[in-house]
């Protein structure tokens, strides 16, 4: 099908650190050698990034550092901002997740869900560390992955096998913030029940899409459908991040899961690029694509296309490019180890050159 416009976005990165070769090789440079080829055909294309300044990634790194969340996403988004732009990177628009467009949009993507039933509102028990007094969201909680052994598995994903996971599925799992043992206690969430959606995403992925998508994000997809899906909770009990639009009850004091409004973020980032921008996202006729790291896959093809085709009135991704992971000299790259080439410091030594 020949389409009248393109959507490109590549994935938001956490702004809790610098970006480093492995994002460039895997996301960025292969989604803007797209939207540079697509410009030079003359296609309407708007190429959108922006910095995800949400979530426990953030919380943990300002923790870790003494300072406040805030002073985190506003160091690193500058940085993470200049580096992409001297390196040229030709984005549209490079956003934030943190400013008012942002957090207007993805309040009122969630009432608009709320408000046709789409959400299960449930009280179950979540870790929760005594000696901090705090509930152990994602990262704030690590364990053993069930389903590859894993040691450092996250409370919401496994990065090694890339599943996506509850924190109560982790065997032996501990407070990220004290190392000790968790103990359960009941809070209200939101969940949206990926379960009702299996058949749209068997049809649309499984047989809509078996033979243009890339093989791996293919087989991943396929495996998480084939092994059922659940209900996710998309709220927590956090004080960082998207609060739950106030008209709800018992949302004091709740913020979105970041996974819940980081992929609302290329929505706002559009918003802000241009009052046109319902025609990028609701109009048939436009084609989405994500670029994204493989890590990202269960969120952008199974969790955001549900919510997406929940809300109604949204076009899905036509395609969902994932890339394996940059190893260097042979070792995987980690922020956390500091195994990386990091992209400000390759720009001071090759700028120049
Ligand atoms: N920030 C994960 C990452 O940086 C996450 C991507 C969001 S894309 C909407 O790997
Ligand atoms: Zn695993």
């Amino acid at each position: 099908m020949e389409f009248k416009r393109y959507t490109v976005t590549s994935a938001l990165p956490y702004a809790n650190g610098p970006v480093h070769i492995g994002h460039l090789a895997g996301v960025y440079i292969p989604a803007d050698i797209y939207a540079r080829y697509l410009r030079s055909r003359d296609k309407d294309v708007v190429f959108i990034g922006g910095s995800d300044e949400h979530g426990v990634p953030i919380t943990i790194k300002a923790r870790q550092q003494g300072v406040s969340p805030q002073e985190i996403v506003d160091k690193y988004h500058t940085m993470i901002k200049q580096s992409f732009e001297e390196f040229g990177i030709s984005f549209d628009i490079y956003s934030r997740t943190s400013n008012k467009v942002h957090h207007d949009t993805a309040k009122e993507f969630f009432l608009n869900l709320y408000k046709k039933g789409e959400f299960i509102e449930k009280n179950s028990f979540q870790y929760y560390d005594e000696t901090h007094q705090q509930f152990l969201a994602d990262r704030y909680i690590t364990g053993t992955c069930p389903h590859c052994g894993n040691d450092n598995a996250y409370g919401d994903q496994c990065e090694k096998c890339g599943t996506s996971l509850n924190a109560t599925d982790l065997i032996n799992p501990r407070s990220a913030i004290s190392g000790n043992t968790p103990v359960l206690k009941e809070t209200k969430h939101w969940f949206l029940p990926l379960n009702n959606y299996e058949e749209f995403l068997k049809e649309w992925i499984l047989v809509n899409h078996k033979d243009d998508w890339k093989t791996n994000v293919y087989g991943q997809c396929k495996s998480w459908i084939d092994q059922g899906l659940q209900p996710r909770a998309v709220t927590r009990d956090l004080d960082w991040g998207v609060k739950l639009p106030e008209e709800i009850k018992d949302s004091n004091g709740k913020v979105l899961y970041v996974w819940f409004d980081a992929p609302i973020g290329y929505i706002s980032a559009t918003k802000e690029l241009t009052t046109e921008w319902e025609k990028y996202w609701k109009d048939k006729e436009t084609k989405l694509v994500h670029f994204i790291g493989k890590d990202n896959i269960v969120f952008h093809c199974i969790i955001f296309p549900v919510m997406l085709k929940a809300e109604g009135s949204f076009i899905l991704p036509d395609n969902v490019p994932a890339n394996e992971f940059l190893n260097l000299e042979g070792d995987k790259i980690s922020t956390s180890r500091n195994w990386a080439v990091w992209l400000h410091e390759y720009l001071i030594e090759f700028k120049n050159k």
